[in-house]
């Protein structure tokens, strides 16, 4: 993801963890509305789309209400649960300061929300992708565990300089990923799950591929940022998901990786358990809600 700054220099008014205050009464009448009309559409698609646990949490932190989230009392429910807090942050912050938020069981929300023009594209992620998809699954114990190791993980990968193979990770998984369930393939990726478009694409069309996650498979797949995705990853469920990347060395896995090509994003490769090869038909290109 390009990052607002291009310098480290957290902006104006904020700390240096680039938080800021959400400032909740500052949000106008149209920008509740964005939030309601978004919420709405996202309530009448996701049953039977979305997986439990992120439906659970939906319920448990009651985020419909009159429109934007109050952080504060939203961390109460959210703390009690799991001790996830969201913080506010202008937008994209540097990977370093993402990661040590995550370490911290913070997750950074932007603090503002997208005009009724942009409902169905964004360039980046509001508080609507932050908090309506990201959030409610932080209330599952297992996915609270596996985003903090992810962001204590993060900070050691920038040490090796593996960060795009963890970008991959967390793209994969964090923002995209499927799960095999016994009624069939459920959405758990924030990205999709704040998308309209996406949250029907990625379950029904036949253009993606659809294969079993794998973290090498994963950290040697690139991504596109602007478009819907080409290839998703099923993970047998969120247990799995935390033991495949609790119980890897990371050293040797560098180590390995850097003397390993990347995939293909639209190919298949050897090895894959496929759930379903996909015709790669979908014209490319296409604005796309961003998440
Ligand atoms: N900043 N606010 C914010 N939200 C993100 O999702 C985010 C970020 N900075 C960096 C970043 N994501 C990426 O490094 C990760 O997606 C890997
Ligand atoms: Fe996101």
């Amino acid at each position: 993801m390009e990052l607002l700054a291009d310098t480290d220099r957290p902006p104006p008014g904020a700390e240096p963890d680039w938080t800021v205050p959400q400032r909740h009464n500052a949000y106008s009448d149209a920008d509740h509305r964005v939030w309601v009309t978004l919420y709405d559409r996202q309530a009448e698609i996701l049953p039977r789309r979305a997986c439990d646990a992120f439906l659970h949490g939906l319920d448990a932190l009651d985020l419909h209400g009159a429109g934007i989230p109050d952080f504060r009392p939203l961390n109460e429910k959210l703390g009690a649960l799991t001790g996830w807090r969201v913080v506010a942050v202008p937008g994209l912050v540097p990977d370093a300061v993402f990661f040590h938020h995550l370490a911290n069981r913070r997750f950074p929300a932007a603090n503002f929300i997208r005009r009724p023009d942009q409902l169905d594209y964004l360039e980046e992620p509001d508080v609507f992708h932050d908090v309506f998809g990201h959030v409610p699954l932080l209330t599952d114990p297992v996915f609270a565990d596996y985003m903090q190791a992810y962001g204590e993980g993060s900070l050691r990968a920038l040490g090796f300089g593996r960060l795009p193979n963890l970008a991959r990770l967390y793209w994969y998984t964090v923002e995209f990923g499927l799960m095999e369930t016994p009624a069939g393939l459920r959405i758990y990726g924030a990205g999709i799950v704040s998308s309209r478009t996406e949250s029907i694409f990625a379950l029904e069309s036949g253009s993606p591929h659809r294969v079993a996650f794998d973290l090498e498979r994963v950290m040697r797949t690139p991504y596109r940022i602007d478009d819907f995705q080409q290839i998703y990853f099923v993970i047998p469920s969120l247990q799995g998901l935390l033991h495949a990347t609790l119980e890897v060395d990371f050293a040797p896995l560098y180590a390995k990786l850097s003397g390993a090509p990347d995939f293909e994003i639209a190919a298949l490769a050897p090895g894959d358990k496929i759930f379903s090869r996909g015709t790669q038909a979908y014209a490319r290109g296409r604005v796309r809600q961003h998440a």
